[in-house]
């Protein structure tokens, strides 16, 4: 390691020294540099200091001055990441000039370029490297920005807030100041410079402002705007509905860019998107890439209100404003779409990677005690599980106190940087609940379990529910839980005898119900109330998946039954008929199609897996296989009947009854998949040829991927020849190659990568290509350790170009502690060999260090 490695502690938070009133920006853009002035009103809010220490990095100082003085060099010191003013006034000016190079960063981080496009990504710590500044987020600053650059090379230029000026009076060069009158902390600045093309659009917000709305892209891909911008409208409408909050400048600014480390960032009136959640077509993006753009869309705009006009004290805070715009996301989406899909989908995700991370060494509480790289907690922990608190605190206070407490909480606090804790003062004032055990789903990690035992004896049912909460990570003991448990009872006929919220507060507690003529059957954790996992071992899983009222736990006994199921064989190669049987039912259910398509999917490798002690990803893989396997050999007509019902008449439409029909058939053609025939084989090919959708031809090609080689070389020169200049659709070609069950992925990953249209520096890409192997369990845990091998080489070449994107990989070894020996072995083998690499970035240090521990 190059770089001092050091971990920053949320109990050493003091409060800033100084306060930086305004900050005027001035960008010199130029092809090989830029020149960045920053002149900041200052002043101490502790007079108790003499010095000033600003974050900056890689600095090159071009000028410095105090007052219009300029400095001599012994007033200032300028050490690794720092820039130390001596012997400052109380209230002061200073004037800091420095060059930076955007071209040659790699990192996306700071000010860089994307193609030929200048952009911005400054949270957390991305600002010190385009000037120095008191980087963090309790620091609110007004803005006023302007940008110089070639007129023909950059006639776009954007910054945060409302446009004041134009300055044309220069011959090739131009430029524009704009004004941002909200103080905001410097990780939600942002700067576009390019040649754009882009769609606009107007708002009227409920106090009759009228908004202009704009979204730029590439030249050409203007047309692939229109479902984003009506996602904005619909997001800016449902946030006054729902919370009462309207947008609050004139002018609301999204961009589009090919290289963004994540999905996408809400700096103040200028969001900065990664493009594969803004461009869609139905030719180019599938129903679910739709659906993302339609959420991601929101979140940013949400954040105006949670993050941007209330933000975050430090960087231990995320969740205040991730968990929390999480949830109004999904909400939202849930109000656009069917709201039990999204509640099931968003469980589904959650317990495919949040569930993972929480089981692994490099598990935290949502609000984390301490990281090295900051980069490393936009995790599934602070963001997903951030959201299920926010949503038990939503479930333990109503709709009507949410609503209120939420007003409490945007009229205390607005316009400040605050903590978690803040925000439960306001639920908390409108609500009745034990806050400071429930601060402990703040502080403690892993996933807790309830067990349930139940009793029945003259009438009267009772479950003792007892809690077992995991160690942290560090073998520290942790304590109880306290939450809502939604549960509801059914008689044998399936009806329903009660509903009710438990609030669970104690290790072990007995709830009792009383004058019942027969056992009732128990639905536990209705709606997925808490994210926790219920150890049931009496549940009447075939009864449930017939009867329960409740949508989700109806879905979650059939995921659990067949999870069962797969266990069982995995153990005894025995298949359960009742399982069998019961499946055959939810192939007759008269329900709505999405629902239905997920209803029928079976559960995922990382569910199983989660339950084994040791993992063993070939059984996994011949269990389910043989499980699917007997299910389309049982069930062959009834799903070419469902599959042939919703195939025609064939339509792009996006209502939500045409999204179902694809979501169902598609389902039906995946599981028919498995029994390798001709026949499936060329309804596969058909699907592909005809197909006016990505959904179906994507699903169509990955499936003759795994099935029929002959058919899918057709099928993918084709995809190839057809999509090769879209880089968003060759990254579902490159994700269905790498995460083939064919035995020769690795070869053909690693020709990919030699592919013309591939790129290491564009993370998406990297992503699909090397992320999706690295998701592929079979080949990349393959018993030579070809696979570590290969996964530990590109993370050593990435973590020179992008270290979060390297970091990100290192997240596929987090199962090694759950591995066998030998590969456990062929897994530090290699972890040990990227750790040692001269100047690997404390990024990736942190993830690995804490795998090896
Ligand atoms: N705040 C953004 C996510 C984001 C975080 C970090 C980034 O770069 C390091 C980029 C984006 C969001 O929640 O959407
Ligand atoms: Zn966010």
């Amino acid at each position: 390691m190059n770089t001092e490695v050091k971990a920053k502690y949320l109990k050493d938070y003091k409060k800033p020294a100084y306060a930086i009133e305004s900050v005027d920006l001035l960008f010199e853009l130029f092809e090989e540099e830029t020149f960045v002035t920053n002149t900041m009103q200052i002043k101490k809010t502790d007079a108790s200091v003499n010095d000033l220490t600003l974050d900056a990095v890689n600095l090159e100082l071009l000028e410095l001055s105090l007052n219009d003085l300029k400095l001599q060099e012994s007033r200032y010191i300028i050490e690794e990441e720092k820039l130390t003013v001596l012997n400052v006034p109380d209230a002061f000016e200073i004037k800091i000039k420095n060059k930076i190079y955007p071209q040659d960063n790699t990192e996306l981080e700071g000010l860089y370029k994307s193609g030929d496009i200048f952009c911005t990504q400054n949270e957390p710590e991305g600002f010190r490297s385009i000037t120095p500044f008191l980087d963090r987020p309790d620091i609110m600053s007004l803005f006023t920005t302007t940008i110089l650059a070639d007129k023909k090379k950059y006639p776009v230029l954007l910054s945060n807030g409302n446009k004041i000026k134009c300055h044309e009076d220069f011959k090739e060069r131009h430029g524009v100041t704009w004004h941002d009158p909200h103080p905001k902390p410097s990780y939600l600045f942002a700067l576009v410079a390019g040649n754009l093309g882009s769609i606009s659009d107007e708002f009227t917000t409920i106090q009759g402002n009228k908004v202009a709305l704009n979204i730029y892209c590439d030249l050409g891909n203007e047309q692939k705007c229109h479902h984003a911008m009506h996602s904005l409208k619909a997001s800016m409408k449902w946030d006054e509905e729902k919370y009462g909050r309207a947008y609050d400048l004139d002018i609301y600014n999204i961009v589009a860019v090919d290289s963004f480390n994540m999905g996408a960032m809400e700096n103040k009136g200028l969001n900065i998107f990664n493009s594969a959640y803004v461009l869609a077509d139905t030719d180019t993006a599938t129903d679910a890439n739709f659906m993302g753009i339609e959420s991601v869309i929101a979140h940013e705009y949400f954040h105006n209100w949670t993050g941007n006009r209330i933000t975050c004290r430090d960087w231990f805070q995320l969740t205040l404003k991730e968990g929390l715009t999480v949830f109004r996301d999904q909400c939202f989406s849930a109000d656009m779409n069917s709201a039990q899909v999204q509640r099931i989908e968003d469980v589904k995700a959650l317990r495919e990677r949040q569930f993972v991370e929480d089981a692994s060494p490099t598990r935290h509480p949502i609000q984390p005690e301490s990281y090295i790289s900051m980069n490393n907690f936009y995790t599934a922990t602070v963001y997903e599980k951030g959201a299920e608190v926010i949503r038990m605190v939503y479930t333990l206070l109503g709709e009507k106190n949410y609503r209120q407490a939420m007003d409490l909480y945007f009229e205390t606090f607005d316009g400040q940087a605050v903590t978690t804790d803040d925000f439960l003062w306001a639920m908390h004032e409108c609500g009745d609940f034990d806050l400071e055990l429930f601060k402990r789903w703040y502080k403690q990690s892993g996933t807790p379990r309830l067990h349930v035992k139940e009793s029945f004896e003259n009438g009267t049912y009772s479950i003792l529910l007892t809690q077992k909460i995991p160690d942290d990570v560090d073998g520290k003991k942790q304590k109880p839980c306290y939450y809502p448990l939604k549960m509801g009872l059914l008689d044998r006929d399936g009806s329903e005898i009660l509903a009710k919220t438990l609030i669970i507060s104690k290790e072990s507690e007995t709830f009792v119900f009383e004058n019942l003529k027969e056992k009732p059957v128990l639905s536990i954790n209705r709606d997925f109330s808490v994210p926790i996992i219920v150890e049931y071992g009496e549940a009447q899983f075939a009864f449930l998946m017939k009867y329960d009222t409740n949508s989700f736990t109806q879905y979650e006994a059939t995921q659990n039954f067949a999870l069962r199921t797969i266990s069982e064989i995995i153990e005894s190669s025995a298949i359960n008929d009742d399982f069998v049987d019961a499946y055959g039912h939810l192939l007759d259910l008269d329900v709505d199609l999405s629902y239905k398509a997920l209803l029928l999917e079976l559960p995922s490798v990382s569910a199983v897996m989660q339950l084994q002690k040791e993992i063993d990803f070939d059984a996994i893989y011949d269990a389910q296989d043989k499980l699917l396997l007997h299910i389309a050999q049982k069930y062959k007509e009834k799903l070419l009947d469902i599959y042939k019902q919703n195939h025609l008449p064939a339509s792009a439409s996006l209502e939500a009854k045409y999204i179902a029909k694809r979501a169902i058939k598609n389902r039906a053609l995946k599981i028919l998949s498995i029994l390798k025939n001709d026949e499936v084989a060329e309804l596969a090919q058909k699907q592909y040829e005809e197909s006016l959708t990505m959904t179906d031809r994507i699903v169509a090609l990955d499936v003759l991927e795994n099935l029929h080689v002959s058919y899918a070389e057709v099928a993918l020169q084709d995809f190839y020849n057809r999509y090769k200049d879209e880089t968003l659709v060759m990254n579902k070609y490159f994700a269905i190659l790498a995460s083939s069950s064919r035995y020769d992925v690795l070869e053909r990953v690693e020709k990919l990568q030699r592919d013309k249209v591939y790129d290491e520096k564009v993370p998406n890409l990297v992503r699909s290509l090397v992320g999706s192997f690295a998701r592929n369990h079979k080949h990349f845990h393959a018993k030579d350790g070809s696979g570590y091998k290969f996964l530990a080489d590109k993370i050593i070449e990435i973590d020179k170009i992008n270290p979060q994107i390297a970091s990100g990989l290192c997240g596929a070894f987090k199962v090694c502690d759950k591995m066998n020996k030998h590969n456990q072995d062929l897994i530090k083998k290699e972890l040990s060999r990227v750790i040692s690499t001269q100047g690997l970035s404390k990024n990736s240090f942190e993830i690995i260090d804490k795998i090896l521990k």
